[in-house]
């Protein structure tokens, strides 16, 4: 940077002199105020641009400074700085600490928490316990106290135990979380369980049966991957279906390691069926390929690699079963090694070229030999995947097939590595607590149904069998779900697919008995619900959370409440404890301790401990602090390093204690299960591709159009929805390519009808050649709304499908969708 008499000036004595002279300002325009007191009035001064503009600054009250921290997009908690005045949050800052040079690193927090204070002062928040008086769905409410609320819960409770036992009761949260209410539950018996969750559910079962991950512990040597820091010891990267400029788009993660790498020289190359901002910040390549085809280019690519002799066979042979002849295990059957899978000469004989993949997936020959040379001609390439690629009815082998090529290069275990898969890597591996809560103890029911059943254990629950729905815990279900807590979880909107089938099984009050919902904001989940319980906000309660990035810094966040509580909102621990004691079990419920007291006693055993350079603070003096960053960068995690050091000391949990490129495990599964959806649900012991329900292989004439799904940048799922600015800043609409768009006459803004068999949307046109051709797409989360059957809202999961993957037993939430789009 130059000044105006050219002399070159660095960005940080920029910052810094700039703020001496605003500070030399203030002092004049407003008097002697003391800078870091709660003093100085709102000063305006002027200030001349270099361009000569004349902008108006505004300083603001400093008010009181508390640290709180956003929802968590998942993985990242970033800490926001409010500043509080007469007991309201007037504006948020960021983390200021950081070194101001590019390069430098800063917490900074994305729009979405720089908007938290017209989340939390919503006018569309909950504010008092309410009771269902018109039909379910109905959305006919009355206000009640909290008093009647609980008693007819705590009735409604000893009823449904008493008529259909425990195994009736269930939590209907998103992935597993720990809340105060299961704590209750496991204390009058338990509740059925949950597996696995929307998120990654497919790619965990990758994980197990391939890498061989402890599924309790996630832990791969560090995770289910690398994280991306470790990008830069790398020569290359290639990103499978990442959205993390649009999913962890805060100053310290995935798009700031990526980032730094581009500047390193480091080329990253994405695969995805759109160009979405994760990819267009950071990407050298992009390479769009159909949705749910990623294992036809995996496996394409691996045969390029293994016909030009390019594979790791030193790595495969010591670490890895199954490649070919010599490494398959004793008594599998011949011909059916993953090398006779991608060569030819496997179950279909079918080789995996560049020639064949092309057209199932849409990328030229060429450009997947490029591929394929961009990998293996590296030393190092950091292979990784997004969630996005798995959330489909295939998505256990897309996730596989792109994890194999990390096996066959030895890209794993060694600096600049990553094993294909990103799934806790996109986090330190460190314990934040980062949904914390009271601990829930020891569920006594120990049957578990997959996160994506929860609709079918109500509407079928005893038909459902280890077998047929992968129960686990015991052959079948007993009862059907007949208590359900929904708590801080959009079922109804977000995250659970094929919604207006959905609602057929909420409607009927004989399948599920009893529901309460727990939320903030009246959700579309809400209607269905008897009972509402209007909650606290995170920021109105001590939230302690750990900023996980994936990135190299990081920090534990000791939230204080930003305000009083709104209303009649309470405490979820709180009224959790009146109503056990309405059930007779306040002592053992609380155990005498608070909240915030629980607080501490798991910061300090779980947390505290995990902080990697042992020097995280006392729990106290991270209150005083609000913010705690270590000041010395993590070193990247490297997954399976300690295996690959020493692979006879730290085995995998893989039978063979190897990577296994064959599964005996699969092949069982295979064998016994019985399927849901018939052929169409595969089972092969090798990472390999096979068309998915409702994907490229099923386009017609009805539906020709691939519809997708992928995660809003100013919404985390349908959080901040509410917030017309973030709206308007970000609209909701519908991806659609000019190719497809101009026979069907939609411009750019035109209003469209979206639908297929289960649904149909109305949503506004974006016509843009950043999705492929045959593709749509759009955010999920957007609010439903229905009006005469369509929903104007256009929540996507009106229109996905409930064709679970054959093993995780997930929904195919981000894909496995037909539609048709035309003008409306
Ligand atoms: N802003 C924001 N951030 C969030 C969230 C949010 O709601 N909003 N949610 C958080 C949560 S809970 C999660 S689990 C994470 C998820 O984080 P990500 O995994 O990064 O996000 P997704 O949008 O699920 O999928 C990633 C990408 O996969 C692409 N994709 C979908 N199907 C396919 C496919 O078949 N093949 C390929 N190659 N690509 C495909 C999508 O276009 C998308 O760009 O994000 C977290 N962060
Ligand atoms: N089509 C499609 N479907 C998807 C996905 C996709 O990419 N595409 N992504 C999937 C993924 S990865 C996930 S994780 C799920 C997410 O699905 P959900 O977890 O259901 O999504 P949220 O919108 O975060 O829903 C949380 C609910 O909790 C409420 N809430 C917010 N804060 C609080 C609080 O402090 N207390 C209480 N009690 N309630 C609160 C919100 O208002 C909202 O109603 O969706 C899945 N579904
Ligand atoms: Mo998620």
């Amino acid at each position: 940077m130059s000044n105006a008499q050219g002399n070159a000036i660095s960005r940080r004595s920029f910052v810094k002199n700039t703020a001496v002279a605003t500070l030399a300002a203030t002092a004049a325009a407003g008097g002697a105020s003391s800078l870091f007191g709660c003093a100085p009035k709102q000063v305006e001064e002027q200030q001349t641009t270099a361009t000569g503009q004349v902008v108006a600054n505004e300083i603001p009250e400093e008010g009181k400074i508390v640290w709180q921290s956003c929802c968590h997009c998942g993985f990242t908690a970033c800490p926001i700085k409010c500043h509080v005045i007469d007991g309201t949050v007037r504006w948020i800052d960021n983390d200021t600490d950081g070194d101001p040079e590019f390069g430098g690193v800063a917490f900074r927090p994305c729009l979405k928490a720089r908007s938290i204070r017209k989340w939390i002062n919503s006018p569309e928040r909950l504010k008092y316990p309410m009771k269902r008086v018109g039909k379910r769905g109905s959305g006919e409410f009355e206000r009640i106290s909290w008093d009647e609320a609980l008693d007819i819960i705590a009735e409604k409770w000893q009823y449904t135990l008493d008529t259909y036992g425990p195994e009736a009761f269930y939590v209907c949260a998103t992935g597993t979380r720990n809340y105060p209410i299961q704590r209750l539950m496991n204390l009058t018996g338990g509740y059925l369980g949950t597996y696995g969750s929307e998120s990654n559910g497919q790619i965990n079962q990758a994980a197990t049966y391939l890498l061989g991950m402890d599924p309790v512990t996630f832990d791969c040597g560090g995770g289910l991957g690398s994280t991306t820091s470790a990008i830069k010891d790398a020569d290359c990267g290639v990103f499978f279906g990442c959205g993390s400029g649009e999913s962890r788009m805060c100053g310290m993660g995935e798009v700031y390691e990526a980032a730094k790498a581009r500047e390193a020289g480091i080329p990253l190359a994405f695969i995805d069926y759109r160009l979405g901002e994760g990819s267009s910040g950071n990407p050298d390549e992009w390479f769009p390929i159909y949705p749910g085809t990623d294992a036809a280019l995996a496996s394409a690519i691996a045969y390029v690699i293994i016909s030009e002799g390019k594979h790791d066979k030193e790595f495969l042979g010591k670490y890895a079963v199954g490649f070919d002849a010599d490494t398959m295990p004793e008594g599998a059957p011949a011909n059916s090694s993953y090398m006779d899978y991608i060569m030819g000469t496997g179950y279909d004989m079918i080789p995996k070229t560049p020639q064949w993949a092309a057209p199932i997936c849409g990328l030229p020959s060429e450009r997947i030999e490029y591929l394929a040379h961009f990998i293996a001609d590296a030393d190092t390439c950091y292979i990784t995947q997004g969630y996005g690629p798995q959330r489909h009815h295939n998505g256990e082998w897309s996730a596989m097939a792109i994890a194999a090529l990390a096996v066959i290069t030895g890209n794993i275990g060694r600096p600049g590595t990553c094993p294909g898969l990103n799934g806790k890597g996109m986090q330190l591996e460190f314990d934040g607590g980062m949904w914390n809560s009271v601990p829930i103890g020891t569920n006594p029911v120990k049957k578990q149904i997959s996160i994506s059943g929860r609709f079918n254990a109500i509407d079928h629950g005893p038909e459902m069998t280890a077998l047929t729905d992968n129960v686990k815990g015991g052959d079948k279900l007993n009862v059907g779900i007949k208590l359900m807590f929904l708590y801080e979880a959009g079922s109804f909107g977000n995250s659970s697919s094929d919604l207006n089938w959905a609602a057929t099984i909420l409607e009927d009050e004989s399948k599920c008995e009893f529901i309460v919902g727990s939320d903030v904001i009246m959700s579309t989940s809400l209607p269905y619900c008897d009972i509402i319980l209007p909650d606290l906000m995170y920021q109105e309660r001590m939230n302690f959370v750990s900023t996980v990035t994936g990135g190299s810094a990081y920090g534990f966040v000791f939230g204080r409440p930003v305000q009083e509580p709104q209303f009649e909102c309470r405490l979820s621990y709180d009224w959790c404890a009146d109503l056990a004691e309405r059930l007779g079990l306040r002592d053992e419920f609380t155990e005498g301790k608070t909240w915030e007291e629980w607080m501490k006693i798991r910061y300090e055993e779980e947390s505290r401990p995990s902080a990697p350079h042992g020097n995280a603070p006392s729990f106290e003096e991270g209150l005083e602090m609000g913010f705690w960053r270590d000041p010395e960068p993590a070193e990247p995690i490297i997954a399976m390093d300690r295996f690959v050091a020493d692979p006879v000391a730290n085995p995998r949990t893989t039978p063979s204690g190897k990577i296994e490129l064959y599964s005996e495990q699969l092949a069982t599964i295979r064998d016994t299960w019985t399927f849901a959806n018939g052929d169409r649900d595969v089972v092969r012991p090798v990472p390999s591709y096979f068309p998915e329900i409702e994907g490229v292989a099923d386009v017609n004439d009805t539906y020709p159009l691939l519809f997708a799904t992928w995660k809003a940048k100013n919404q985390f799922h349908s959080r901040y929805q509410v917030i017309e600015e973030l709206q308007q800043a970000c609209q909701h609409c519908l991806w659609i390519n000019p190719i497809d768009a101009e026979p069907r006459g939609i411009q750019n803004g035109d209003e469209l009808r979206v639908f297929n068999d289960r649904g149909e949307v109305r949503i506004m046109a974006r016509v843009t050649a950043r999705i492929m051709p045959g593709v749509v797409g759009m955010p999920h989360a957007h609010r439903r709304q229905m009006e005469n059957g369509v929903d104007v809202g256009a929540n996507a999961n009106t229109l996905t499908s409930h064709h679970w993957s054959p093993i995780s037993k997930n929904c195919p939430s981000t894909g496995s969708t037909l539609v048709q789009a035309e003008k409306a």
